[in-house]
């Protein structure tokens, strides 16, 4: 069964289902979405997903998902010989999870993030790329886009006209510095509830070496630690590890190195914040992919102008 995954080095959800692939081994052709270039509002990608976020996964034969949540219990679903993402809501590892699941709803990452560029003060050491002023141009550029394709591609009108809904209500949250600091304050409670549960976890089995030791809600790496490990990199990244080092939440903090050392999450996590890896590469490889049928044609009429120049020359 052919597997497209269109997704987004940096992006938040991205990094949770590429590590559900590869918890779980499964292949899958990739597609970059160029979110920094706006590609999601390109009519190709919102006839495949009419939210225009990432990631998106189409399965040949036509099914789609357009959230990540759904996308890992695909994959899930699909591997049953392997240990489950979402064990058995019968078992206490299965309950756990799920309450983990709810307790990590209770903020938006989205919120933190962009809420965080725009009023960098709640942060240690977060080096700001762009200011308040900058994002809220960069969103009400993409706004203004989503209204544009809205009269330019009749047939995707309603969905250019929910994204232009969507974003707008995004950029009021922007504006609204107490909604960052309750989705902070979220954050701090759940990672409370966490710390909590790891540190009981490790008691019980002192004597384990580490590698062994349980993970969020038993044995298994569960989605529960798919998402507490892209979250815990997303704040690293923003600049609130604070929350965890210095002995603050020290199994948090001792949960974190282990995710660090996972080969999963290095394959497909760990550069994926970066302004580099997770940034500017991407925006070069579309750009070069958007350039390539130029460069193409300018470099065959030289190559035949040479090759022309050449013939004459010899006579
Ligand atoms: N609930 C969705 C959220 C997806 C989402 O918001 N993705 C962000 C990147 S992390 C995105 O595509 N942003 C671009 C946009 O909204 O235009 C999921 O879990 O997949």
């Amino acid at each position: 069964m052919a597997l497209t995954l269109y997704h987004a080095q940096m992006s938040f959800f991205s990094q949770r289902a590429r590590l559900a692939f590869a918890e779980k081994n499964v292949k899958y052709k990739s597609v970059e979405v160029e979110i920094h270039a706006e590609e999601q509002l390109e009519p190709w990608y919102v006839r495949i997903h009419p939210l225009m976020t990432v990631p998106g996964l189409a399965v040949e034969g036509g099914t789609k998902f357009i959230d990540s949540e759904a996308i890992i219990g695909f994959v899930d679903k699909i591997t049953p010989d392997l240990p489950p993402l979402f064990p058995d809501e019968k078992s206490a590892e299965g309950q756990k999870c799920s309450q983990f699941l709810l307790l990590f709803k209770t903020f938006e990452i989205e919120v933190i993030s962009l809420g965080t560029i725009a009023n960098p003060r709640y942060t240690k050491g977060f080096k700001n790329f762009a200011s308040a002023a900058q994002l809220e141009k960069a969103l009400t550029a993409i706004i203004n886009k989503a209204r544009r394709y809205s009269e330019k591609y009749k047939d995707l009108r309603y969905e250019y006209l929910n994204k232009a809904t969507a974003l707008s209500q995004r950029l009021e949250q922007l504006k609204d510095e107490q909604m960052l600091r309750d989705h902070l304050d979220a954050v701090e409670s759940a990672l409370t509830e966490v710390e909590a549960e790891l540190a009981k976890a490790s008691n019980e089995h002192r004597d384990v070496p580490l590698d062994e030791q349980p993970w969020l809600c038993g044995p298994h790496f569960t989605v529960a630690d798919i998402y507490l490990a892209t979250l815990l990199h997303r704040l690293f990244f923003i600049g609130y590890s604070y929350f965890w080092v210095d002995g603050k939440r020290p199994y948090i903090e001792k949960y974190y190195q282990r995710v660090l050392q996972r080969e999963s999450f290095r394959k497909t996590c760990l550069h994926a914040n970066s302004l580099f890896w997770g940034m500017l590469a991407p925006l070069i490889r579309y750009k070069v992919r958007r350039a390539t049928p130029w460069v193409l044609g300018v470099s065959a009429v030289l190559a035949a102008g040479v090759g022309v120049y050449m013939f004459v020359r010899k006579k």
